[in-house]
This record gives structure tokens, C-alpha cells and sequence, in this order.
């Protein structure tokens, strides 16, 4: 079916009237977009990708970059990228994609509902003969984004197998800022942490995070929530978390920008990222049959 009957086919089926349309957004890439009395917001089915959440009466939270590529094969630059089964490079495997392989792959839709003003978006993608030629394991995976005052993401991983599977995973999301260097992270005073920009040195976090060059984070062993405070914009940002171990923070600075092709020169002022996640000794083992859900929750305050 050619790409536009396609996205009519899908909005018959799964759109709700002046609340969830699917459309051709950016590239062409089918998007679900939302308008509820809450809030507006996107989620394409390239990677399952959310790519925007405005609540009602705030500005958009998510940052997506002015040179992101849109197409398959190829990941968004911002919003909320998955990182699944593996977290940055794959172990002893140099020529794996980056971050593993579901978040440049389209999903497939699975349900839009609506309860009061909240609007749940689930899609869904499982092993196949493309994710074998990277991984052997039988997995289902799902990522259910609910758009509301708060926005939630939940990513479910289902082994489907016979045999146990160790995964990565992070929701990698991207957040505005209105000025990096008048940002703030608190939460994570007193969290040891591994220092990309210095050889995955462990080094212990002491009070807030102010970002004053690139900054590659992996914090160990916490649960707890994490708040941007943003002079730029004058609000917070919150999220907490469930069944998350690690938390990642990263800013690429200036000459990390730079390097990269689908994003812009100056755009590192305007963004920080806190993923939720498991990573590195935190990565997850799974039974067959079993499942587990990572979740992240995002609130908007004002400063
Ligand atoms: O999450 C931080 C990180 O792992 C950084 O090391 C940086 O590479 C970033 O992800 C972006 O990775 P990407 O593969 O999207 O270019």
C-alpha cells in the first residue's frame, strides 16, 4: 500500500476524532499527533519516537533538533530516541548501530485511547529476521506513551524465547532549556557516576550538576528523581522513574556539536538529556515468558 493510503488506512482505524490523527509528518514518517485539552504532542512510528509534549498553557518541553534526518535506517535527533538491547556501543561488536537497533526501525500501532484528558499511544516491534543478524534473542517490546498534564513512558520488554537474555535500555530523552549554562540538575547529589569524557572514570557526584563543558554521565544505583531547574525558561522539569537503575545526563558541549552531522553547531545550549535506563553493570536479565517495564514520568513546574 503506498505510503499516503497507508496513513489513511491506519488513521480509519486507530484515529479518535479532533484528538489522535495519524498524519505524514517530517520525511513522511507517519506521526500520531495529539491535541487534548491537557496537552498536544507527536509520537512517530520510526522507533516509536516521541518527539514532542506541550501541556496546556507551557511551552514544548522535548527538544528535537532543526537538522535531525527523518527517515529509515537513520535515527531522530531529540525527543525521546529508544535505546534497546544494547546502550551505546555493543560490546565487541564495533560495527553494531549505536544505541542497538529499535530506534531506527518503523514499529507498528498497536491502540490510541483516551480516559478524561489523558491520551495513550502503544506501539509495538519484535524480533525478526533484521534484529537477529544483530541479536539471536525472541523479544517483544512495547513503548506506551501516555500525553497528558504529566507525560509517561513506559517501555515493556517481553523475552519470548526459551532461554534467558541480558538487555540495556534507556529512554533517551532530550529536554529544552532555555540556556544551558543557567541550568541546574538536583537529585543526584552523592551518586558515584561513570565519566565518559574521562575514560568511564568512577567519580562521585557532590551537590547539583551545573553543565560548564560536554558532559557524558552514567549515575549508578538510583531510583530517585531528577529536577532541571532552568533559569532560561524559569521552570522545572521533573522526572521520576520506576524500575530504572541508572541514570544517564549528557550535553555534547561545543565541539561535540560540532562533529555531528544531524545537529546544529549552537543547539547544545538549548538541550540537556536525562535518560532513564539500565546500562553498563546495571543491564537487565530476563527469564523466558517473563517481562519487565522500565517507566519515566515528566512534570512541568514552574521555578
Ligand atoms: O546518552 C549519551 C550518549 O551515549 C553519548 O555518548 C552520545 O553519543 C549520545 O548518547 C548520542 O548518541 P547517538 O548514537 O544518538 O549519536
Amino acid at each position: 500500500m503506498e505510503p499516503k493510503a497507508a496513513i489513511a488506512d491506519l488513521d480509519r482505524r486507530y484515529g479518535i476524532p479532533d484528538v489522535a490523527k495519524i498524519v505524514a509528518g517530517n520525511g513522511g514518517l507517519a506521526k500520531v499527533r495529539i491535541t487534548s485539552a491537557a496537552a498536544k504532542g507527536e509520537m512517530y512510528l520510526h522507533g516509536a519516537h516521541v518527539t514532542s509534549w506541550q501541556p496546556r498553557d507551557a511551552e514544548e518541553v522535548l527538544f528535537v533538533s532543526a537538522k535531525s534526518g527523518w527517515q529509515d535506517g537513520h535515527a531522530i535527533r531529540g525527543g525521546v530516541p529508544i535505546c534497546f538491547p544494547w546502550f551505546a556501543n555493543k560490546a565487541g561488536d564495533p560495527g553494531a548501530p549505536s544505541h542497538g537497533f529499535v530506534r531506527t526501525i518503523s514499529w507498528q500501532l498497536e491502540s490510541i485511547s483516551q480516559a478524561d484528558n489523558a491520551v495513550t499511544v502503544s506501539m509495538f516491534t519484535k524480533s525478526n529476521d533484521m534484529t537477529k543478524k544483530w541479536w539471536p534473542a525472541d523479544f517483544h517490546l512495547v513503548h506506551r506513551a501516555t500525553f497528558a498534564s504529566g507525560l509517561r513512558l513506559e517501555l515493556v520488554v517481553r523475552n519470548m524465547g526459551t532461554a534467558s537474555f541480558h538487555f540495556e535500555e534507556a529512554l533517551h530523552s532530550y529536554f529544552r532549556v532555555g540556556q544551558i549554562e543557567k541550568a541546574q540538575l538536583h537529585g543526584l547529589n552523592g551518586v558515584q557516576y561513570l565519566d565518559k569524557t574521562d575514560s568511564n572514570r568512577k567519580k562521585l557526584q557532590y551537590g547539583a550538576i551545573a553543565i560548564v563543558s560536554e558532559t557524558d554521565r552514567v549515575y549508578l544505583n538510583t531510583t530517585g528523581a531528577v529536577e532541571l531547574e532552568d533559569h532560561g525558561l524559569r521552570r522545572r522539569i521533573r522526572v521520576d522513574k520506576e524500575n530504572s537503575l541508572t541514570t544517564v545526563v549528557w550535553n555534547p558541549w561545543v565541539e561535540k556539536a560540532k562533529a555531528m552531522a544531524d545537529f546544529g553547531a549552537e543547539e547544545w545550549i538549548r538541550m540537556v538529556c536525562i535518560e532513564t535506563s539500565n546500562v553498563s553493570d546495571f543491564a537487565v536479565e530476563l527469564a523466558p515468558g517473563q517481562q519487565h517495564k522500565i517507566q519515566s514520568t515528566v512534570r512541568l513546574a514552574d521555578l
